[in-house]
C-alpha cells in the first residue's frame, strides 16, 4: 500500500486511531464534548474512493482492507487496557407497565437462543438493547451504519435464509417497521423464521429527542404514531401474530414464539420516550470519550 511509510511513522503513537473500512462518519447533529482526544490522528483506510473523498475529518487511504489489517497487525502494539475484567452485568430492569424497553430486552436476552442473530432497527432504545443483548457469537449483530430507516426488516429475512439453523430476531422501532413493512409478507412466502419483535410506542421517540436535543421544540407536526394495529397488519401479510401489554405476559409470548416454527411478529406496547437522543444520550451506554 502506498501509505505504508506515514503509517509506519504513526502507529508507534498511542493517540492514532485507525478506521478500517467504514467511513469516518459523524452523526447529523453535534454532541458536546471531544469523542476522541484532542491531537489524535485519524486515519481511514478504504477500498472506496467515494467513501475516501466523503470523510469529514482525517486522513483518508484507498487501499486493500485485508493487507492493510496485516500490516497494522504486524506492527501496532497491543494496547495496555486499564481494566481486564468485563463490565458487570447491568441491573435488572423492574417489570413496570409500561414495558420499558430495558425490560424488554433483558427478558429477551433471557429467552432467545445464544446464537440467535440481531438485526435491530429501534432508535430510540438502542443503547438498551446494547445493555441488555449478551452477543458474544460470531455473525451474531446486524444494524445499519447510517441510521437509514428500512433495512432491518428485509436484512433480518435475507440473514434468516442465509443461517437456516440460526433464529434471527428483529427488534424494531413501530416507525421504523412501516419503511419495508410489506417485508413480512416476504418472511411468510419464504418461511423464513425471523422472529420479530416490535416495539410500539405510538412514537417517533427518537426524533423528539432530536427537537429537544437541537432545541427546536416539541412543536414539530408528524411525531406522534397513534392507532397502528401491528397485529392486524401482520396478520394481512399471512403472519402469526401476537401483541404483548403487560410486563407479565413478555416471557411467556416470546417463549412460544421461539418455541414455534415460522416467522412471528411479537408487538410490545412500550414506554415512549427511550433514550433521550439515538446513543447519543451519554447517560445512557456512555461511549468512551473519556
Ligand atoms: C428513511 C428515513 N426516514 C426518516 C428517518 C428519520 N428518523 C430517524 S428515527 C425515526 C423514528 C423512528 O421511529 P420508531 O421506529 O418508532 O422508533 P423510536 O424513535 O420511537 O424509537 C425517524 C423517522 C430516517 N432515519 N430514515
Amino acid at each position: 500500500m502506498p501509505a505504508q511509510q506515514p503509517l509506519a511513522d504513526q502507529l508507534a503513537s498511542h493517540d492514532t486511531v485507525v478506521v478500517l473500512g467504514a467511513p469516518i462518519f459523524l452523526y447529523y447533529a453535534y454532541v458536546p464534548g471531544n469523542p476522541i482526544q484532542p491531537g489524535t490522528k485519524l486515519f481511514q483506510i478504504t477500498n472506496s474512493p467515494l467513501d475516501a473523498s466523503a470523510a469529514l475529518a482525517g486522513t483518508s487511504i484507498v487501499g486493500n482492507l485485508a493487507s492493510a489489517m496485516k500490516y497494522i497487525r504486524s506492527r501496532a502494539a497491543a494496547r495496555k487496557r486499564n481494566s481486564i475484567s468485563p463490565q458487570p452485568p447491568p441491573l435488572e430492569p423492574k417489570p413496570e407497565y409500561p414495558i420499558t424497553p430495558g425490560f424488554l430486552f433483558s427478558v429477551l436476552n433471557r429467552v432467545m437462543p445464544r446464537d440467535a442473530v440481531v438485526c435491530e432497527e429501534c432508535p430510540s432504545s438502542k443503547g438498551d438493547l446494547d445493555r441488555y443483548l449478551r452477543l458474544d457469537q460470531p455473525g451474531s449483530f446486524y444494524s445499519v451504519r447510517t441510521g437509514i430507516l428500512g433495512f432491518a426488516l428485509p436484512a433480518a429475512v435475507g440473514l434468516q435464509l442465509a443461517n437456516p439453523e440460526r433464529r434471527v430476531v428483529c427488534p424494531i422501532g413501530d416507525g421504523s417497521i412501516q419503511y419495508s413493512i410489506q417485508t413480512l409478507w416476504s418472511a411468510v412466502q419464504y418461511n423464513a423464521e425471523v422472529i420479530f419483535v416490535v416495539l410500539r410506542n405510538a412514537d417517533y421517540s427518537a426524533l423528539k429527542g432530536f427537537c429537544d436535543f437541537t432545541n427546536v421544540g416539541r412543536n414539530v407536526p408528524g411525531m406522534d404514531l397513534p392507532g397502528i394495529n401491528m397485529v392486524k397488519l401482520a396478520e394481512g401479510y399471512g403472519m402469526a401474530a401476537k401483541e404483548v401489554e403487560r410486563p407479565e405476559d413478555l416471557e411467556p409470548a416470546l417463549k412460544q414464539a421461539f418455541a414455534s416454527r415460522g416467522p412471528r411478529l411479537i408487538c410490545v406496547n412500550v414506554a415512549k420516550g427511550g433514550q433521550t437522543c439515538m446513543g447519543m444520550d451519554q447517560s445512557a451506554n456512555p461511549p468512551n470519550y473519556g
